[in-house]
């Protein structure tokens, strides 16, 4: 069942709910992670936290990929073990009371590249430009332009093959749709992601990813988790 693109009290506590158990989810997979443990063992203990803790259900399969197969926006998690030098990227939701969360970060495992860090911070600053430029009564290819122009600006537009974001209900994808095509306005309680990434083929990839509702005078994010570059 998909719900009402705009979104009612109920349903945003409940999606506020589920992006809560988000964080304190990647909080605890912080402490967990280690190098030499696999992806599919990364994605388990996710999963298994969420279950644990109030998540009747996933919003989609967990996405654990490391080193270069962090360049694939959708790829599953695999027994590829991470390792120093690698990003590791996380992107999960927890269903609650029928509503979905949907939460990505990457993060650095031992130490990054310069171009790493180049990438990643290229990455939070046109999501930073994406959460500042949203609120009611802006065009979806508007907000997503916000982020691209300063991804192609650092020479990575070719890199960005996604759009900016979706909208979050019932469904982990629903209307709006934010990429560069989409002329539809943002509305007042409509709950939507906002996850630019930048993946370079067989190398690395990053993306970062909140979950918002969009107010009159700008969003209110629900993903509280750090997303200044963590290196463990
Ligand atoms: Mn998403």
């Amino acid at each position: 069942m998909i719900s009402n693109i705009i979104k009612n009290e109920q349903e945003i506590a409940s999606i506020s709910k589920a992006a809560a158990l988000g964080d304190r989810c990647f909080s605890h997979i912080l402490g967990f992670l280690e190098p030499g443990m696999t992806e599919k063992q990364i994605s388990a203990e996710i999963e298994r936290y969420l279950f644990e803790n109030g998540a009747e259900g996933l919003a989609f399969d967990t996405i654990s990929v490391s080193g270069e197969r962090s360049c694939l926006p959708h790829g599953e998690p695999t027994d590829k073990r991470i390792e120093k030098g690698e990003f590791l990227t996380l992107d999960f939701g927890a269903v609650i009371d029928g509503y979905c969360g949907d939460m990505t970060r990457t993060v650095a495992i031992g130490f990054v590249t310069n171009e790493m860090r180049r990438v990643y911070e290229t990455v939070l600053e046109a999501q930073l430009a994406a959460l500042d430029f949203i609120k009611a009564g802006v065009r979806c290819f508007d907000a997503d332009k916000t982020a691209r122009d300063i991804i192609i600006k650092a020479g990575y537009g070719e890199y960005f093959p996604h759009g900016l974001g979706h909208g979050v209900g019932m469904l982990v994808h629903e209307a709006p749709t934010l990429n560069s095509k989409s002329e539809e306005i943002l509305g007042k309680n409509m709950v939507i992601t906002i996850e630019p990434g930048i993946y370079i083929p067989d190398r690395f990839g990053v993306r970062i990813e909140d979950l918002a509702i969009v107010t009159d005078f700008g969003i209110m994010n629900k993903v509280e988790s750090q997303k200044e570059l963590i290196i463990l």
